[in-house]
């Protein structure tokens, strides 16, 4: 239900600033409501989460707090910048704006006449999640017919599992765990990644007695204070969520009416399952019968039973099944009957954003190539599949996405960024990785230096962020790089010539929103759907609005055909061999937001360096010592780390957090270079944890 209460201005200043309503703009789900202090025109102090927002409650995660140790850094961009010297090499000249954006121009444009508009590819993700700032890039592609990308490499994979059985992408409010008596994180870390939603665990646990269970392979930070940990082995969720099924079905706790009414083929389920026994599933998972029946048992009879679906068990080859099995769970149940139960992954169709001003859907050519980000190595290393029978990619302009550490496969990554007749453009708050390796380097603004409007993925609010101070340097926005782009190239959509607040009221206009206005004086609007569509209770998303057991995983990508019909473990991940007896996972580091706050001070300091946890067991058999520089390794590459010895992993786990900065390895690439980039299904995506390897003494 969406909290309609008035909402207070922000609190007073401390000394002699003033504090201004924001929002975060990085990508996380809280998308806090922030309350920013302005000490003078080009500084700022305390960050701090709005009070009266009520998913974000008055907290914010420390690496945001310190805020002001990353807009006013040293080493951000001041200037546009030319390479000089060798391809790779990280040297650059300054240059001016207008000869900067000529030369982008310039070089689009040769790129264009030679090959085809195809072989410009314009990259991006969310760095910003502003939907102004980031998706503006495809007005550019649209426009002049580049070719476009899915954004395979963070939510595609839970997304597919999770439309194969409910259909429509929402689902149980957060600010619901207050009714909650069990709460479930399942593959997630959000002590560490949205530090929001401990805040709503923690209330529950205390108003009602609510009891907490983390799914994960490692004790993290969340697993830490929970009432249990399941601590199973990577990759093998299905079979957790199969067993639970299975123990809900013969011990009484499957709610059939709810079943009767509300899915498409619970009697075959039912079947379906009478083989994955407690015993099955504990064989795959590493965990015991034991503590798999009492999970299910505690489960099946607490109605009020909310599961946060987070990201972390969808990065494997096998992801999508197994979200989609644990998606079953509330269903079996009959959880989404009631207040504080069912289960939530992910607010986005909530929106019903109207982006044609934004992304100029208007000039969209289906006949154009979409290419998978994830494949960004096979793609310019000239992968012939990838390239769908298209020029090579010869000129990018990347903005908001740092590939350079965050792709799969970073050995080919890197050969694709080095060839010689491929031009680079990076619009970038620092000298990242994949900066260094550009052609052109562009300086661009921060969030507060900007408008822009935001949704949030684990709440859902619709927030603007107003431009509060100027840049400093010659730092400009991405709005107006694709702006000046666009004239330069020719490029004609009303968008171009709008402002950023403009193109904003137009989008909330066509999408029944209120107008920016209301939404700044209100300093957010509640798009919370009302619960019985939250809980799916008029139906769940497809024609018939049956959830799906049994998913058309054909309809839902080009390699669904291979899945599994059912909820099942589907055999698909990297297992480990003789040769690489180890499972990697290269989940996120606490301090750290992807690769932003690699670059600040106290942020580096709380992670230190890059850190292989290996269970004392394993490294007594590998003679490792704590501390011991380590190296990891597989058929794609091999990293040097160190080790610290843990035992909040089974045995043959190795947990890497990331994602730092290649420079931070002595062998030049990050941790990503173990990664391998084939698509999961059933559409593709990254398995950034789903890897074996070789662990060895340095
Ligand atoms: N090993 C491992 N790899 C992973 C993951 C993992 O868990 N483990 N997670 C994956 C996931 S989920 C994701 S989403 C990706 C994220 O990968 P990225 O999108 O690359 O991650 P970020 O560091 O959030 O943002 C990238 C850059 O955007 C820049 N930026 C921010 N705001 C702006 C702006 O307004 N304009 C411009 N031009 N630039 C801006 C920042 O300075 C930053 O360098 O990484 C993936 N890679
Ligand atoms: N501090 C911080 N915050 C972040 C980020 C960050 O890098 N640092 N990244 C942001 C981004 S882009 C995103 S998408 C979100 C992601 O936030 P989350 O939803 O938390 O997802 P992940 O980061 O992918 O993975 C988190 C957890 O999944 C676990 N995991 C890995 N494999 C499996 C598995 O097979 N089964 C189970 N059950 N668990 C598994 C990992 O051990 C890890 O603890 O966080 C955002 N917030
Ligand atoms: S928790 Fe996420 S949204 Fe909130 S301030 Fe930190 S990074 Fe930003
Ligand atoms: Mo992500």
């Amino acid at each position: 239900m969406p909290d309609t209460s008035p909402v207070p201005a922000p609190r007073a200043a401390k000394g002699s600033g003033t504090m201004h309503a924001t929002v975060c703009p990085h990508d996380c789900p809280s998308v806090c409501a922030l309350e920013v202090e302005k000490l003078d025109e080009g500084t700022i102090g305390r960050v701090v989460g709005a009070e009266a927002n009520s998913y974000t409650a008055g907290v914010v995660c420390a690496k945001v707090a310190r805020y002001a140790e990353r807009i006013h850094h040293p080493d951000r961009l001041m200037h546009p910048l030319r390479r000089v010297g060798a391809k790779g090499g990280g040297r650059h000249e300054r240059i001016s704006w207008t000869a900067a954006l000529d030369e982008i121009a310039e070089r689009f444009t040769r790129a264009a006449q030679a090959h085809g508009s195809e072989t410009v590819w314009p990259y991006f993700f969310a760095g910003t999640m502003g939907l102004v700032q980031r998706d503006g890039i495809n007005r550019l592609r649209h426009a002049m017919k580049y070719s476009g990308m899915d954004k395979t490499i963070c939510t595609w994979i839970v997304q597919a599992g999770w439309m194969a059985g409910a259909g429509r992408q929402w689902g149980v409010d957060a600010r619901e765990i207050a009714d909650s008596d069990l709460v479930i994180m399942w593959g997630g870390n959000p002590v560490s990644t949205q530090v929001n939603l401990m805040t709503h665990v923690s209330r529950a646990r205390k108003e009602r007695g609510s009891r907490f269970i983390v799914i994960d392979p490692y004790r993290t930070p969340t697993a830490q204070v929970a009432d249990q940990h399941i601590m199973l082995r990577p990759g093998t969720d299905g079979a957790l969520a199969c067993a639970v099924m299975h123990v809900m079905f013969k011990e009484g706790f499957a709610d059939r009416a709810y079943l009767d009414r509300y899915t498409d083929d619970p009697a075959g389920l039912e079947r379906h399952l009478a083989t994955r026994t407690p015993q099955w599933a504990a064989a795959i998972t590493g965990l015991s019968a034991e503590e798999i029946v009492g999970f299910a048992r505690e489960y099946g009879r607490t109605a009020k039973a909310f599961i946060r679906v987070g990201y972390g068990f969808s990065r494997s080859r096998n992801g999508a099944a197994n979200v989609h099995a644990v998606s079953c769970l509330p269903a079996v149940g009959g959880k989404w009957r009631h207040r504080g139960g069912g289960a939530l992954w992910n607010f986005g169709q909530t929106y019903r954003w109207d982006k044609t001003m934004i992304e100029g859907l208007d000039m969209r050519d289906p006949a154009i190539r979409v290419f998978d980000m994830s494949r960004l190595g096979a793609i310019l290393t000239g992968d012939p599949t990838d390239l769908r029978g298209g020029p090579p990619v010869t000129a990018m302009l990347i903005q908001n996405v740092n590939p350079m550490n965050v792709c799969p496969d970073l050995n080919k990554v890197r050969r694709g960024f080095l060839r010689d007749d491929l031009f680079v453009a990076v619009h970038e708050q620092f000298m990242t990785d994949t900066a260094a390796i550009a052609d052109i380097v562009l300086p661009a603004t921060m969030f507060l230096e900007h408008d822009d409007i935001y949704q949030a993925g684990g709440h859902p609010h619709i927030q603007i962020g107003r431009k509060i101070m100027d840049a400093p340097g010659e730092c400009r926005s991405n709005h107006f790089v694709i702006c000046e782009l666009a004239r330069r190239l020719g490029a004609a959509h009303p968008g171009f010539a709008m402002t950023e607040m403009e193109i904003i009221d137009w989008t909330l206009a066509k999408s029944g929103w209120p107008d920016a206005a209301t939404i700044t004086a209100q300093r957010w609007h509640d798009a919370a759907p009302d619960f019985e569509s939250a809980h799916f209770l008029n139906g769940f998303g497809h024609a018939d609005g049956r959830f799906r057991f049994r998913p058309d995983w054909k309809a839902l990508g080009p390699y669904g055909e291979r899945m599994p019909q059912w909820p099942d473990f589907h055999a698909i991940i990297e297992q480990p061999t003789a040769e690489h007896p180890f499972r990697l996972v290269a989940a996120p580091a606490r301090s750290f937001l992807n690769t932003s706050f690699t670059e600040t001070p106290g942020s580096l300091k709380r992670e230190r360096r890059p850190t292989a946890m290996i269970h004392p067991a394993d490294a007594a058999e590998l003679g490792i010592a704590d501390g011991d520089a380590v190296t990891l390794g597989n058929h794609r590459g091999a990293v040097a780390v160190h080790a610290t010895l843990f035992d909040g992993v089974q045995r043959k786990v190795v947990v890497v957090e990331s994602i730092w900065p290649n420079r931070h390895f002595p062998g030049g690439l990050g941790i990503n270079a173990l990664i391998g980039d084939d698509p999961a299904p059933p559409n593709g995506g990254a398995v950034f944890h789903d890897t074996h390897v070789w662990v060895r003494s340095a």
